[in-house]
């Protein structure tokens, strides 16, 4: 699978569940903008048949390879980033898992019931990295106890294996050139944007400036027949700035990324 290949797939998964992607990203073809990912973003459960180990491989496969990690002690995750090794304009990735063990043991029981339903070889393409929910909803219940103590846990506990969100490259375009210009914008179209620890996320002499939507809802049908209207994904909009060396930065931070992290949040 070549890496167009995958990000067209990946576009349409994603946008079926964020249709106000696909709606930003036709706001910025009307300003006669050519729309390029920075990055594209994936969650998972560890110690499971889809944890980031195994996962890792399918990324290699389509020319990937890690080159920074991070950690989120509050909020018991790990995470990678990857970029192509050829493709300089393919999106770079980041891959986080949940440190399930760090949960109390009432939600390590919920998350084992799902996890165990997944087969041991789930992972065989790069289309794993679409594949949503793999296992029977959670109760209504099960997904507000997770919620409690990990809005992560809750979100991926329905929507699975699938791009968080996608990220409009800010570099690459001409008519809005700072991030200010972006979130007026989309302000002004009236979206909701993450103001956790304030609207733009990162400096310009932290290298990475960082804003993102709140994500849209669906509606979600829990294996109790009980529904509620529940966050699905987000888009996010990121502007890089060169470093004292001359070169672009290119990785992630984590003080940025921890709030990136809220744009699912359901409350
Ligand atoms: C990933 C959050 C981190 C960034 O750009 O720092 C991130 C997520 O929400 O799963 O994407
Ligand atoms: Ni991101």
């Amino acid at each position: 699978m070549t890496p167009t290949d995958f990000f067209t797939s990946l576009w349409d998964h994603y946008t079926a569940v964020t249709p106000q992607a696909h709606r930003i990203q036709q706001l910025f073809k009307h300003h006669g903008e050519d729309v390029l990912n920075d990055h594209v973003a994936f969650r998972t459960f560890n110690h499971s048949p889809i944890s980031l180990e195994k996962l890792e491989p399918q990324l290699e496969a389509i020319g990937y390879k890690a080159y920074g990690a991070f950690r989120f002690e509050s909020k018991h995750l790990k995470a990678r980033c990857y970029k192509h090794q050829t493709e300089i304009d393919a999106p770079k990735i980041f891959l986080s898992e949940l440190l399930v063990e760090e949960l109390p043991a009432h939600c390590q029981e919920i998350i084992g019931k799902l996890v165990a339903q997944i087969p041991d070889d789930a992972v065989q393409t790069p289309a794993i990295f679409w594949a949503g929910q793999l296992w029977q909803s959670p109760t209504q219940e099960e997904y507000l106890v997770l919620a409690e103590y990990s809005e992560y846990a809750a979100w991926l506990s329905t929507m699975g294996l699938q791009a968080n969100h996608f990220t409009v490259s800010i570099n690459h375009l001409k008519t809005l050139p700072t991030i200010e210009d972006v979130n007026s914008l989309l302000l002004n179209e009236g979206y909701a944007l993450n103001q956790v620890g304030g609207l733009i996320k990162g400096t310009p002499e932290l290298f990475l400036e960082q804003s993102s939507t709140m994500a849209d809802k669906i509606d979600y049908t829990f294996s109790d027949g009980k529904k509620k209207t529940i966050p699905s994904c987000f888009y996010e909009f990121a502007r890089r700035h060169v470093m004292p060396d001359g070169q672009l930065f290119d990785s992630f931070i984590e003080g940025n990324a921890d709030k990136i992290f809220d744009s699912t949040n359901a409350k």
